[in-house]
């Protein structure tokens, strides 16, 4: 089924100096906050010239990783869930958005119960929530996601990841059926129904990528998935993010968008 989803609003939180000590896996060294911080502004540009009105809050230095909002809730057009984030040192940061989300939105939730769950392991897509359990989502947190889900009429499903930090590390949905795709998902089952636009390994960055009303986020240095991506007819915004892949961060970790 093809959906397309109106985006009008993101929250986003600037980059705080001690970001440079974030969560890494990464092998080229931190980031240069200087730069991380002209990135970010690119960012901001981009999903403003997209049509968002845009929240943005300030650095929380106590939190390296903060800067990667998209992690601490779910946002939906129907409600808000507040996650609970499987790393340690980013478990408190949740603390920080609920007054933020209340202005926001009538109802917000939250995963109350033992289980862990990271906003880059969820996937919208239409009225369908794809979660992945990874080494920050256990199932315990998927499950009690998909029960807030489903009181809003949204659905949820389990896929089980290997190999990548969030679902969202390796799939990006790009409205209207398309799916942009890291290769270890291209055969799965889940994902059979879409159009799929499959990332070559050496790009494999280039998966996280973000639909917003007219454009195409994509990250800069990937041009085999842009190519692809113009076949299709997408426009495009390139933006640089190598200070951010640098803790493993790609352009949806960045924001939370509904
Ligand atoms: C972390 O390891 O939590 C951060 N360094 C990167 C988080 C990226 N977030 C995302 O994919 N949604």
């Amino acid at each position: 089924m093809k959906h397309f989803n109106k985006f009008t609003k993101a929250i986003v939180r600037k980059p705080g100096t001690s970001m440079i000590k974030g969560l890494s896996t990464f092998d080229e060294g931190q980031p240069d906050y200087n730069i991380a911080l002209l990135q970010h502004h690119g960012y901001v540009d981009a999903l403003k010239s997209c049509g968002l009105d845009l929240v943005i809050l300030d650095p929380l230095e106590d939190y390296p990783d903060s800067v990667f909002v998209e992690d601490v809730a779910i946002c939906t057009s129907k409600c808000a869930v507040i996650t609970n984030p499987g790393a340690d040192s980013r478990n408190g940061e949740t603390a920080f958005i609920e007054s933020i989300l209340n202005k926001s939105f009538s109802t917000v939730e939250s995963i109350k119960g033992q289980g862990t769950l990271d906003g880059g392991d969820v996937m919208m897509v239409g009225d369908h929530f794809f979660i992945g359990l990874s080494a920050r989502t256990d199932r315990t947190g998927a499950e009690e996601l998909i029960s807030i889900l489903l009181k809003y009429g949204y659905i949820g499903s389990i896929i089980e990841i290997d190999g990548l930090l969030h679902l969202k590390t390796g799939t990006a949905y790009l409205e209207d059926n398309i799916m942009l795709i890291h290769e270890i998902f291209a055969d799965h089952p889940e994902f059979a129904s879409y159009k799929k636009i499959i990332v070559p390994s050496d790009e494999e960055y280039a998966a996280n990528a973000i639909r917003i009303n007219d454009f195409v986020l994509i990250p800069s240095g990937y041009p085999v998935t842009v190519e692809k991506l113009k076949l299709e007819g997408l426009q495009l915004i390139e933006l640089p993010m190598s200070e951010f892949r640098k803790l493993d961060g790609g352009l949806s970790c960045l924001s939370l968008r509904w």
